[in-house]
């Protein structure tokens, strides 16, 4: 049997921590036959509400569910974690300037990044997914400098997700037969979805998004602003933002990392980008177990990024151009 690893998930007891954890106790994160640790973090206010989700995932009985560390204390929380997902963090409320917020994160970022320095398992994989996650994942890189930046990534997997969903409502075809859109540029509403390279698998071979659509005006127009602002339009339809889909992402995209994607196919991750911009979303292709890099976007007339990812404790991989 599979030694269990210990994945960490910071601000548990909130909406995406309380529909993620039982995904990650279920083996859609690491897989059906890979045990797991759970972590949980939260502040001493939420301690209790901690608790409870605590007690839920004793009750649930989760068979690949090894043990349970539910803490506020952010070394125990650290203390040899394989994986972090770092959902946690000071929302931005109602008149408050976007830099009050920085200056907060800043703040919880600094001291769980120097716990993770200091108490995780080597080669631990980190994503955030707190927003600004971009943000989030370079002073998460700043303060935990022994972290490779490649093992930091941050979510827009979400937004990936939805760029598929979207296609396949439109076409009235299975979702999981969309592949290789694509989302550029930061985790925001500036983001760019882009299907020039999407394709449908159809009994005929794969075809090109743009050509099964037929309608450049809305693959254009309201399917990136639909993809954009899709927040807005959750939030006012449940009065409360994304959260099932979120979880669900932060598990496609830590399977993603760990496992590897199906041949030919990419996927969204915010990753660490040399010059300028620092945390980028680029489309990424993983390869499991062989060691070799792997080619992203193999037809793509852009630059791209390379990553590996063989196993949980071994990773490498270099920026192309
Ligand atoms: P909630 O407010 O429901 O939960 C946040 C949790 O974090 C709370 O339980 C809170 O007590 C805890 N927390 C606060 N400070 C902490 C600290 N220092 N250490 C540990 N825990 C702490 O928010 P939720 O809806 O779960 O969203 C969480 C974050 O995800 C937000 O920042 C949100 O903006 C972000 N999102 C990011 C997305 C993405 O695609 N990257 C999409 C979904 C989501 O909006």
């Amino acid at each position: 049997a599979k030694e269990p690893v210990r994945v960490l998930v910071t601000g548990a007891s909130g909406q995406i921590g309380y529909a993620l954890v039982p995904m990650i106790a279920r083996g859609v994160m690491l897989g059906l036959d890979q045990p797991v640790i759970l972590h949980m973090l939260d502040i001493p206010l939420a301690a209790e509400a901690l608790h409870g989700v605590k007690i839920e995932l004793v009750d649930a009985a989760f068979p690949l569910l090894k043990g349970v560390v539910a803490t506020t204390d952010v070394v125990e929380a650290c203390t040899g974690v394989n994986i972090a997902v770092m959902v946690g963090g000071f929302p931005r409320k109602e008149g408050m300037e976007r830099k009050d917020v920085m200056s907060k994160n800043v703040a919880i970022y600094k001291s769980q990044a120097s716990a993770l320095e200091k108490y995780a398992a080597a080669n631990c994989k980190v994503l955030v997914v707190a927003n600004p996650a971009n943000t989030n994942a370079l002073i998460l890189k700043e303060f935990a400098l022994s972290i490779s930046e490649k093992n930091i990534t941050c979510l827009t997997r979400l937004d990936h997700n939805r760029a598929l969903g979207q296609v396949s409502e439109r076409l009235s075809v299975l979702v999981s037969d969309v592949k290789n859109v694509i989302i550029w540029g930061n985790h925001s509403s500036t983001q760019y979805p882009d299907v020039n390279h999407a394709t449908v698998k159809t009994p005929a071979g794969e075809k090109p998004v743009r050509v099964l659509v037929a309608n450049d005006e809305w693959l254009n127009g309201e399917f990136i602003t639909t993809v954009q602002q899709r927040d807005v339009a959750i939030i006012k339809a449940r009065k409360l933002s994304s959260a099932l889909s979120a979880a669900s992402s932060a598990c496609d995209h830590i399977h993603d990392w760990v496992l590897g994607t199906p041949e030919g196919t990419w996927v969204s991750m915010g990753v660490y980008s040399d010059g300028s911009y620092n945390w980028l979303n680029f489309p990424i292709e993983i390869k499991n177990g062989s060691g070799g890099l792997c080619f992203v976007g193999a037809q793509l007339p852009f630059s791209c990024l390379f990553m590996t990812s063989t196993s949980m404790s071994e990773q490498t991989g270099s920026r192309l151009i």
